[in-house]
Parts: C-alpha cells; structure tokens; sequence
C-alpha cells in the first residue's frame, strides 16, 4: 500500500478543524484516498485530517449483476451522504463510478490529475501469449461492464462472456480458480495496486473506448463549503478536469441514468479538446461512434455537441431500447 498511508498525520499547529475524509473501505478505495491524503499533507504541512471509512450498497451487493442493480451512486451514496449530514467533510471517489447529476448541495470540487484511463486483458497464466483477436473460440471473458461487453461482442464475436462482481483482489482470485479465463479491468486500478504485471494486452483506445472519468479521483463536498474547496484545489488537474467535463457533459447529455454501454476517449492538444464517443447496443451489433473538437475552455461544450452528433446518428434510438428494457 502507499508509503504515503504510513506517514503520522501531525498534530494540528492551530485549532484547525480536522478535515473529515470519506473513503469506501477497498484496498483500491484506500489507496486512492491514501494518495489525496498525502497530496493534502504536501500541500498544507500540519493540516489534520481524519479517515472515515464506509461500505456502499456496491460493496454490500456482491451477488447481483451491476447493471441489474442500477447505477444511481452504487459506489458513492453512502459517502454523499456523510457529506450531507455532516458527519465528513470531503469524499474521494474513483470519479467513473460518480454519478454525472449531483445530489442537492453537493459539488465536485476537484478533479485530480489522471492516471492512465485505458482498459487492459488479464488472463489465466497459461494463457500467456494471447491477445483479445487470437484467443481460442469460447474463451470466458470475465466483466459485468456493459461498455465492455458491447464493445467485445462487437469486435471479438468468438468469445464468451460472464458476469464477475466484487473488488479487484476478489475478481483476481476468481481468474486463478479458473472460473474466468480472462478479465477486462482498468490499467489504472492495476496500477494503484501495483498489479501491472498482470497485464496481457493493453487496449487500443482508438477500437476500445474507456469509461467516462476512468483513471480520475472526483473529490466532492458541499456546495459552498469554501474552506475545504480552497484547501483542495491544488489537487486539481487542468488537463484531467477539462477531458473529464468533456466526457462527463457527454454521458448527461444521451443517458436517463441507467448504465448504458457508453464509452469515450479525450484528448487535450493545447487549445483544442478532441473528444471520441460511442453508444452500443448490448449485443454489439449496431454502434455508433464519432468525434468532436472544440476550445479546451469550454469543454462541457464538446460533450454535449458530441451527444447531439450521435443522437442525430440514432443514438437516441438505442439508448431507448435500453431504458424501456431497463425500466429505469
Ligand atoms: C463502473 C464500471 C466498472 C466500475 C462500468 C464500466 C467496471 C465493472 C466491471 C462505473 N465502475 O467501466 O463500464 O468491469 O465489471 C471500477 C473500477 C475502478 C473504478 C474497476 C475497473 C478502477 C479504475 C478507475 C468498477 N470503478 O474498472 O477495473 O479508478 O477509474
């Protein structure tokens, strides 16, 4: 885990206030909070802060298929509403699994530098070798995302798939059980957890396109709540925020709420935003897909015009069908 968990939080030099942290309880989860605690203490020597660790109802609900359950703030509700009654001051999130419409009198206050937002192949040991295109006919891909699923069967109709849920570690350990011959997850949890080395495959973001916000912390608080938007804004990306505003004034703009198999890729080249998005269908059979640039500065500008291109496509249409099956 991060050297920087092991660092003594020093005493407050004032009366400061104890800045409240609400973090989910995950290796992953922590890792990621570990991370802005140390940025926090880097950038405000002293300042004291306080770990709060809570399970969301995705932490809780293991056996059921994440787009069964539905993704009103499976990961963060819990943690908003710690901030909402008082109880913390500041949650951390891995900001893919924040939902893109905030609850009342919450905002997100940063958007932190992003690690690698790609998604990667990891397979069984003895698949060694393989890659996504060569794996033999049948081959069990392990995912319950449905951007992933939508995306495989649409480029990789020889494999198979089926559902995984639980953390990281736990979908690891069902990989070496042999329940799984493969698993799609993010390089950026793999990185955080010092797990690169399983990688098999990298996937090329030009035929596979990542989550919204994937790779990027969502640091929320209250709306209004100067003292802690001051004491986080350091933490800041410039290039992450606007590709992340980017993506996620894309997914507002096409989907009711419900998960959608919705993928993107952003670029920042100085002052243009380059912004690639796709809608599926589940099976992978119709998806369309297509780019939009414009000013860096207003990025939530692009997203919505990238919305509006792939609505005119029939987008629209197929994220219809999905809500009426979905009834959500
Ligand atoms: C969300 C999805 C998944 C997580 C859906 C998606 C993946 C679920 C699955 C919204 N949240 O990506 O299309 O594949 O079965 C999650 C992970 C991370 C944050 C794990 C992962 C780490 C990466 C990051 C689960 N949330 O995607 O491998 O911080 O962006």
């Amino acid at each position: 885990m991060s050297e920087l968990a092991s660092t003594p939080l020093r005493p407050s030099a004032g009366a400061a206030q104890p800045v409240r942290i609400a973090s989910r309880k995950s290796e992953l989860a922590l890792a990621q909070t570990y991370w802005v605690m140390g940025q926090l203490q880097a950038h405000h020597p002293g300042l004291p802060l306080e770990l709060h660790t809570l399970s969301t109802q995705g932490d809780i609900i293991l056996d059921v298929a994440l787009a069964k359950i539905g993704d009103k703030g499976l990961f963060t509700k819990e943690l908003e509403v710690s901030l909402l009654n008082g109880s913390s001051d500041l949650a951390v999130h891995s900001l893919k699994d924040l939902p893109t419409r905030l609850p009342e009198g919450l905002v997100l206050g940063a958007i932190t530098q992003r690690e690698d937002p790609l998604d990667a192949l990891v397979l069984r040991e003895e698949l060694r070798g393989y890659q996504l295109a060569t794996l033999p006919e049948g081959t069990v891909i392990g995912t319950s995302s449905l951007r992933r699923l939508a995306q495989l069967r649409h480029a990789f109709p020889h494999l198979q798939f089926k559902d995984v849920r639980g953390n990281l570690n736990t979908r690891l350990a069902k990989l070496e059980r042999g329940e799984y011959d493969g698993l799609i997850l993010a390089v950026a949890g793999l990185k955080r957890l010092g797990k690169t080395d399983r990688i098999h495959e990298v996937l090329d973001p030009s035929v596979f396109l990542y989550a919204v916000g994937q790779g990027s912390l969502g640091l929320e608080c209250r709306q209004g709540d100067e003292r802690i938007l001051e004491l986080i804004r350091p933490l800041a990306d410039a290039e992450a925020t606007a590709r992340c505003l980017a993506e996620r004034a894309f997914l507002r703009a096409l989907e009711g709420g419900c998960q959608v198999p919705i993928g993107v890729h952003s670029q920042v080249r100085g002052e243009e935003l380059h912004l690639t998005g796709m809608v599926a269908d589940l099976e992978g059979r119709r998806l369309i897909r297509d780019t939009q640039t414009g000013p860096t500065a207003d990025p939530e500008a692009v997203g919505v015009a990238l919305a509006e291109k792939l609505k005119q496509q029939g987008a629209d249409e197929i994220l219809q069908e999905i809500f009426a099956r979905a009834r959500c």
